[in-house]
This record gives C-alpha cells, structure tokens and sequence, in this order.
C-alpha cells in the first residue's frame, strides 16, 4: 500500500489535528474508506479532535444557519428572555450566560461588583430534538414570520448534523475494526443538542484584567457526550490544549467542521480515545488593531451529539480486552442529565 500522507489544520507542542476529507469515507474506494477511517480515529486518540472538510453538509446551508443565528440573538431582550432555558432534563432554550459563573460567588457584593465589572461573554440558545414529550424546544416563532423561518432553518440543519454524526461514528467503528453499523442503534435516536452562540464584541482590556478575574470568553471544558460538531465564523479563539499542556489556537479554516470526542465517547472507548479540554479566548488582534480597539462579535454552533438517551453504555468491544473496563456501564440520559446540572 502507497504510504498515508495525513494533512494537518494544527501542528504545534505535540497537538497534531489532522484535517480530513471526509468524501473519502462517504464516496470513496474502500481502500480510501479504511484509510480515512484509520486516519479519523487516530485523531480522536492522539489529540481528541480532528478538522472536516467535504462534510456533505452544504455551505450555503450553514451560512443561512449563521444568518438566522445572528438574526435570533439580534432580538430584543425581552423575547429572548421569554425563551429561557428551562431545566437540565430539557437543555432546551436561551441562557445568557455569566449568570452560572457568578453564582460561585457566595458575597452578593461581590456578585454585583463582578457583574459591573465584566459585561455577559456569552449568550447562546439551545435546540432540542423535536417533538419530544412535555420538553418542547423554545422557537421564537411564536413572535413573527421570520421565527417561522428561523424554526425550519434549525429543525432541517439538525436533521443533517444527526446524519453526519451517525456517519462520523461509522467511521470511528471502522477505525476500531469492529462492524461498520456498530453505532448506528446508538446514533439514530438524535438525542443531540444543537447550540447556538453569540460571544458580543468585547473590549480588548475586558481580557487584561489585573485583579486575577480571568477574563476568558469560554472557560476551558471538556464536552459531555459522544462527539461535537463544531462551526466556527472566521474570528478565532479556540484553543485546544497540547499534550504537553499548553493552550493552541485551533485556527478557523473555512468550510471545514471542527469535531471533538465527549467524555462520554473516552469513556464508552474505555480511555482509547481523547476528550480533550478546550477553550475560547479572545481571538488573535488583527494587524493595526491596537489597545482599546473592540473584540469583534463572535458567532459559533455547536452540535452536541450524544448515544440516544435510552441505551446503556458499556466498553466497547476491542476496547477492554485485554486491560479490562475502566469504568462500569452507564445510561446515556442520566450521564447527561448528571452533567448539565452540574454546569448550570
Ligand atoms: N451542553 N453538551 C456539552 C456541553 C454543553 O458537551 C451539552 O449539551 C459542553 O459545554
Ligand atoms: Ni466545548
């Protein structure tokens, strides 16, 4: 077999993410199947994320996903606060966030101080599988026809993030040499979070804060299911952290998705693969920005995938033979469900 050149999207203090072409494993030959496989699953154990590029998921649709995004978030505050994020068990609705960090702090001076001092970092709006029972998702459709619009634009894009999370994770189980279909009885159900964020603009001291508030826009994290489908506008921020421990820009390439494996994936894989900590901060200075300039907004989607909530989830074969399980079985619902109330 002719050698594997692998491409990079990241190359820096041990962190290799490699970029992938996904149209290999969707329409290729089944050597270039495998080998894009091969290639997809070795991300997800060396770095815990890999880069996407021809997804199947169609430009033009994303860019309207990013339209309607700004469009919602554009919405007075009253209507978003109408469509507040209502409980772990649903993780449906609007939160402007902020308000999780600062209920750490016991003091309500301190509280209010710290509110004064750093304005809201991040806001966000989270979508559901549709149709589930006494959960329903939060649409502004009920304001106007452009709600209407912003409702089937989210409700069809979903449907295509499942599809490529099944796909994803066809290819993960290629990887691991057991049954190609393996996963789908756990990806079909479309138990899965579609996420929309808007970090506003920001001032550049608002990051340069010198009373040891740190000041970041997203704090670093690891993600809680199966994999994340990550799109990001062109600002930069992320930053993945090195196996040597230090924090690396995962530098926006256009039309590429972002994925990174859960902690319910690493666990489900019995450690084989990576749930890497990420973070967002404030993206790289343009050249002739200068101090006192603005941070420009940030628009991301995530879409967080996750082994449909009914099924329970235990080593997956090839994974624990020969070490043994490292973790007991759990159900997928209530993991989740334990995660999310932890957070907010
Ligand atoms: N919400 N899943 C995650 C997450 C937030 O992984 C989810 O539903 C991480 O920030
Ligand atoms: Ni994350």
């Amino acid at each position: 077999m002719a050698p594997i050149i692998v491409d990079s999207a990241v190359e820096k203090d041990n962190l290799f993410i490699p970029l992938i072409d996904f149209s290999l494993f969707l329409s290729g030959t089944p050597a270039e199947k495998k080998s894009t496989a091969d290639t997809l699953l070795s991300g997800f154990q060396q770095a815990g994320f890999i880069y996407l590029k021809n997804h199947g998921i169609p430009r033009a649709q994303v860019s309207r996903v990013f339209a309607s995004s700004a469009a919602f978030f554009a919405r007075p505050q009253p209507q978003k606060d109408a469509l507040a994020w209502y409980s772990p068990e649903a993780n449906r609705g609007y939160t402007a966030h902020g308000r999780e960090k600062v209920t750490q702090l016991a003091d309500k001076g301190d509280v209010e101080a710290l509110r004064a001092a750093v304005p809201d970092l991040k806001e966000s709006l989270e979508i559901g599988r549709e149709g589930e029972e006494g959960l329903p998702n939060m649409w502004p459709s009920c304001f106007d026809d452009e709600g209407q619009v912003f409702k089937d634009v989210m409700l069809e894009f979903f449907d295509c993030c499942k599809d490529l999370h099944m796909q994803v994770m066809r290819a993960v189980a290629m990887g691991l040499g057991i049954e190609e279909a393996w996963f789908d009885g756990f990806t079909d159900g479309g138990d899965n979070t579609l996420r929309l964020l808007h970090y506003p603009e920001v001032k550049r001291g608002v990051f340069r804060r010198k009373d040891g508030l740190e000041q970041v826009r997203a704090g670093e994290h690891t993600d809680y299911g199966s994999i994340t489908l990550l799109f990001q506008d062109d600002r930069g921020g992320l930053q993945v952290l090195s196996p040597n421990g230090n924090f690396i820009d995962a530098t926006p390439i256009p039309d590429t998705i972002v994925i990174n494996a859960g902690d319910l994936l690493a666990r489900w894989s019995n450690d084989t693969i990576k749930s890497t900590k990420h973070r967002v901060v404030e993206p790289p200075l343009k050249e002739g920005q200068e101090v006192g300039d603005v941070y420009p907004a940030r628009y991301s989607v995530a879409y967080f995938c996750n082994p449909n909530f009914d099924r329970f989830i235990d080593a997956i074969p090839g994974t624990y033979e020969e070490t043994g399980k490292k973790y007991e079985g759990v159900n997928s619902g209530e993991y989740l469900v334990r995660r999310l109330a932890v957070t907010y």
